[in-house]
């Protein structure tokens, strides 16, 4: 018997649908692959974790995102010098979040990250939450009816909707942008997707990257993806963080979508993501 106690892992939902704060670790401690393991189906069944108090280094929060799988590097948004998997969201009155809009992150590749790992740096006085929202709810929540409609349908999800020419047209973005223009082609992802874990289905479309639903008009295919969005927000899938620093948020990518509440000018903030591969959806 150890004559100390080991710490137990703690996680208290936030909402009877999305969320938990996760106490008893410390992220910048090597994780073992059974701790890796048991905040994983955590991850799955709360979809969103939070941990408090967590100072991390770019190394250590690289690390602790590695033990998930590897890692992503954006094609566009910054990283921290000499760690390109740690990407660097530092928004303010001169570079104001364009992350206010519902979304999964990196839909426009053909295997999605799975989960990605935000650490809060630096946060205003107020305001600057973060929401996200369950897709699995939300798929539960559609009728019937919609969801027979939805299930065999696929949707191209575009990287231009979100990183858009206009706003990558300084020199020095404009030629990474162009680069990354070439190398990311429209996609094609199902409507619903099957949680590779779980089997839950989830709703996944969204509103950054989702362009069109194969085989409808594109009236009906605006309409529809209209009504999707819209449901997708629905304060009852949603919980909702008030930052602080050292924060650091873990979501499962494949079945949630968030918002970056853009309510904090003059003010800035500061984050840094590292984002984990993961499969193609079906
Ligand atoms: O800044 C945030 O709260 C979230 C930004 C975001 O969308 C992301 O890190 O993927
Ligand atoms: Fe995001």
């Amino acid at each position: 018997m150890p004559d100390v106690a080991l710490p137990v892992l703690t996680a208290t939902p936030l909402g009877p649908t999305i969320g938990a704060r996760v106490g008893g670790i410390d992220l910048a401690r090597p994780l073992t692959a059974e701790t890796a393991a048991e905040l994983a189906a955590l991850l799955v069944r709360h979809q969103v974790l939070f941990f408090e108090n967590q100072p991390l280094t770019p190394a250590q929060q690289r690390a602790f995102a590695a033990g998930f799988g590897p890692l992503h590097v954006h094609p566009v948004y910054p990283s921290v010098p000499d760690f390109p998997e740690i990407m660097v969201l530092d928004t303010g009155p001169h570079n104001p979040t364009d992350n206010d809009v519902w979304h999964t992150d990196v839909t426009f590749v053909e295997a999605p990250p799975a989960i990605v790992a935000l650490s809060a740096k630096k946060v205003p006085p107020s305001g600057g939450d973060t929401v996200w929202s369950s897709a699995f709810a939300a798929y539960e929540a559609l009728s019937e009816p919609l969801r027979r409609l939805l299930e065999p349908l696929h949707a191209v999800h575009d990287f231009t909707r979100s990183f858009p020419e206009w706003r990558h047209d300084k020199p020095g973005i404009r030629e990474r942008w162009l680069e990354a223009r070439a190398k990311n082609p429209a996609r094609t992802h199902p409507v619903v997707r099957t949680h590779p874990v779980n089997g839950r289905k989830a709703l996944f479309v969204n509103e950054n990257f989702t362009a069109a639903i194969l085989g409808l008009s594109p009236r009906e295919s605006d309409g529809i993806l209209r009504i999707l969005f819209d449901h997708v927000a629905r304060p009852e899938f949603t919980v909702r963080w008030q930052w602080k620093p050292d924060d650091l948020a873990l979501w499962d990518n494949r079945s949630t979508q968030h918002y970056a509440v853009n309510d904090y000018l003059p003010h800035s903030r500061l984050m840094h993501r590292a984002t984990v591969l993961g499969d193609r959806p079906v």
